[in-house]
């Protein structure tokens, strides 16, 4: 066999690295599976005692909130009697919500949060 025709004879081989799919394969395999961790929203109850004030303080801090939108979630809490503060995988849900309770006992105000899978 000469050189060029050894060349041409392993080509097809070669360079048929996905056994004649020609790729065709990235568009028929199933979906790769990525887990996605479960959240949890961090709820805030209302009550009749707890100043709106201390609730407003309560989102611009522990939750990071903008003034305006603390203002506005703590209105429709009142309201409504519960709303969302935020959601986060399980431990940090808990931990906002313990950090809640714990400012809240501290300064002897009722305010009540809990967690709840989203
Ligand atoms: N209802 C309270 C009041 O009138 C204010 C309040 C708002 C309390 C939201 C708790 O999660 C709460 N002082």
């Amino acid at each position: 066999m000469t050189l060029s025709a050894d060349i041409f004879a392993n080509s097809g081989d070669e360079f048929e690295q996905d056994g004649g799919d020609l790729g065709t394969s990235v568009l028929t395999r199933e979906k790769e599976k990525v887990a996605r961790a479960p959240m949890y929203k961090v709820l805030l109850l209302n009550d009749d005692y707890t100043p709106m004030e201390f609730v407003v303080a309560i989102l611009e801090q522990v939750f990071r909130m903008p003034r305006d939108q603390a203002i506005s979630l703590m209105l429709d809490v009142h309201r409504t009697g519960v709303g969302v503060a935020g959601v986060y995988v399980h431990e940090i849900a808990e931990t906002k919500a313990e950090q809640v309770l714990r400012i809240a006992r501290n300064h002897e105000h009722p305010l009540q949060c809990v967690i709840e899978e989203d």
